[in-house]
């Protein structure tokens, strides 16, 4: 493998690292504030309003952050691993889809800023945005796709070349990600092209509004996998050469990643349990898909454990325990994703809950859930994203991580635990005491339960101020990073154990795997679709802020 990382390749994975870290800065202004005035501390300025900042948070967070980090950190792994450089029509690509999504994020930012569209990051009908805010995000998704089809291009030119071969293990999850975000998107593109573009114009007076959050959620669910994927990349393929140790199984790892190509995209109905218009066999049958979508988690958090025993035993750990002890705690590139697979234990038992019907019925449409999300990708994911930056950034730009540099790493890894232990832990106990989410500050006009929440909100608030200090430091590490030392940092590729089984070449049958991809996606939605289609309940459009 070629050593230094090629010039022009890290200039494109760059320009998406800097934008994704520009977009959690103004997210976590948006966010801080938000919690301020939930928590009763504070009112807005001017005319700001909190549903306006509250979908500023939303987009710039978990769509614009994610997928820049994400096709930034693709492109470096896919560019290291399958030949060294991208190849022209691959990096063409990447920055197509890089410009497209700018163009896309600055309309859109601006619209939300304007107030014409506090709609809370989603395209969730009747609730009704400007047309420009649909469109802009169309643009972003359309930039993604751009993006995929580069990462798709140097794989296949690869295979070519490489007849036989099976394909490197990162470049291969990466193929996974875009061909699962890929058929995602296509639900939220119809949606938005066919019925929220018409309707937010005025050329269609009303919106078919269980078709289109069924849509939205086709490709809602997915979405969280399209974060969570990446960082399981990382997980298995980086973490292992961190640690000095080894990739348990790169079969396990490839039939994890198909599973969740298999399973992410039919379970959309379980964030619509609690909703009419669906009968309950269809939300059965999903729910039940949503728990074989949990099993490559399990298989994941299996592998890690059996990659930290193997290391540990290799270096002479003994008894049920040892091989904690072995780990590198002193390394933010290990720390930072170990606190976010550590935390994932609890944020995906959280996910198990949500999915249940009759437990559904207890925590929807409450904080407990954006108390989950704010585990899952706003600290698992997120904590990971930031542990790959201190070896990212040195690796593209030439240069390397200094001890005091690390030292930073490591104290914000522990202030970003520590705030969302207040934050998250309060919306979960103050959304099982009923609390709601998506709501301003409110009194209920002192209804007992409701001066029972206030406690919650300021422990909330508090957590925010405190992953606003967090926010403020992993851009100035960004930054620092920027001006490290000039040197040759190494891209860390994990290599598989000797001990594993050879990889069988039908894991990149592709054909194969798309096509029961399709067959359970109809299965699941077909019936369901005809039956919006038939009995059309319609809605015109609210504007509610
Ligand atoms: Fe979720 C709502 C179900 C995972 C994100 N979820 C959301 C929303 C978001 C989100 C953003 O069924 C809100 C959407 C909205 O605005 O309305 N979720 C699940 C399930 C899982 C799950 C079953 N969610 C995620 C992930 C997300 C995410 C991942 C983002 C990245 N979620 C739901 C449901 C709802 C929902 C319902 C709707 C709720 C409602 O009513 O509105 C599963 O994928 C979770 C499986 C995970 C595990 C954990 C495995 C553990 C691992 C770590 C190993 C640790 C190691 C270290 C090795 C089973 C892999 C240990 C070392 C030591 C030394 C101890
Ligand atoms: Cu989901």
């Amino acid at each position: 493998m070629k050593q230094s990382f090629d010039r022009g390749d890290g200039k494109l994975v760059l320009a998406h690292i800097l934008f994704a870290f520009g977009a959690l800065l103004i997210g976590g202004i948006a966010g801080m504030l938000q919690g301020m005035v939930r928590g009763g501390m504070m009112t807005l300025p001017g005319n700001i309003g909190y549903y306006e900042l509250l979908t500023a948070h939303g987009v710039l967070m978990a769509l614009i952050f994610t997928t820049y980090f994400i096709i930034g950190f693709l492109y470096s792994g896919v560019s290291q691993t399958l030949g060294g450089s991208l190849l022209p029509v691959a990096r063409k690509l990447g920055w197509a889809g890089y410009y497209v999504m700018s163009i896309g994020t600055v309309i859109g930012v601006v619209v939300i800023l304007l107030g014409k569209a506090s709609v809370l990051y989603t395209f969730y009908a009747p609730m009704k945005a400007s047309p420009w805010f649909y469109i802009a995000l169309a643009l972003v998704v359309i930039g993604s796709w751009l993006s995929g089809f580069g990462v798709f291009y140097q794989y296949r030119k690869w295979r070519k070349s490489n007849n036989g071969k099976i394909s490197p293990l990162f470049a291969y999850m990466s193929v996974v990600t875009m061909l699962m975000w890929q058929i995602a998107t296509i639900g939220v593109a119809i949606e938005v092209v066919v019925q929220l573009i018409p309707w937010s114009f005025g050329w269609v007076e009303t919106v078919n509004v269980v078709l289109s959050r069924t849509l939205f959620w086709y490709f809602g669910h997915p979405l969280v996998y399209f974060w969570l994927l990446p960082a399981y990349i990382c997980w298995y393929v980086v973490i292992p050469k961190i640690i000095g140790g080894r990739i348990f199984s790169d079969s396990l790892a490839r039939l994890s990643f198909i599973l969740f190509l298999l399973f992410s995209i039919p379970v959309g109905f379980h964030h619509q349990l609690m909703e009419p218009g669906i009968s309950g066999f269809w939300k059965f049958l999903q729910v039940v898909l949503t728990f074989m979508v949990i099993i490559p988690s399990l298989m994941t958090a299996f592998s890690m454990f059996a990659t930290f025993e193997m290391n540990g035993r290799a270096k002479g750990a003994t008894g049920l325990f040892g091989w904690v002890k072995v780990l590198p705690w002193k390394d933010v590139r290990f720390f930072a994703p170990f606190m976010g697979m550590l935390v994932f234990i609890p944020a995906g038992a959280g996910g198990i809950i949500n999915a249940s019907n009759q437990m559904n019925a207890v925590v929807h449409n409450t904080l407990w859930v954006t108390g989950h999300f704010h585990l899952t990708v706003a600290t698992s994911v997120a904590l990971t994203f930031f542990g790959i930056i201190y070896w990212l950034i040195p690796v593209v730009t030439g240069r390397v991580l200094t001890p005091k540099m690390n030292r930073l790493g490591i104290i914000q890894t522990l202030i970003w635990c520590v705030g969302m232990l207040f934050m998250s832990g309060s919306m979960h106990t103050v959304g099982l005491m009923g609390d709601p989410r998506r709501t301003a500050y409110t009194t209920y006009d002192d209804h007992p339960d409701a001066v029972l929440w206030m406690p919650y909100h300021v422990a909330m608030a508090i957590g925010g101020m405190i992953l606003f200090v967090g926010v403020i430091l992993i851009v100035y590490n960004v930054v620092a990073l920027m001006r490290a030392p000039k040197g040759e940092t190494e891209y860390p590729i994990g290599e598989v154990s000797e001990a594993a089984e050879q990889t069988p070449r039908f894991l990149e049958r592709w054909s194969v795997w798309i096509g029961i991809a399709v067959v359970l996606i109809l299965f699941a939605y077909t019936i369901p679709l005809i039956d919006m289609l038939r009995n059309t309940v319609t809605s015109p459009g609210y504007v509610t802020w």
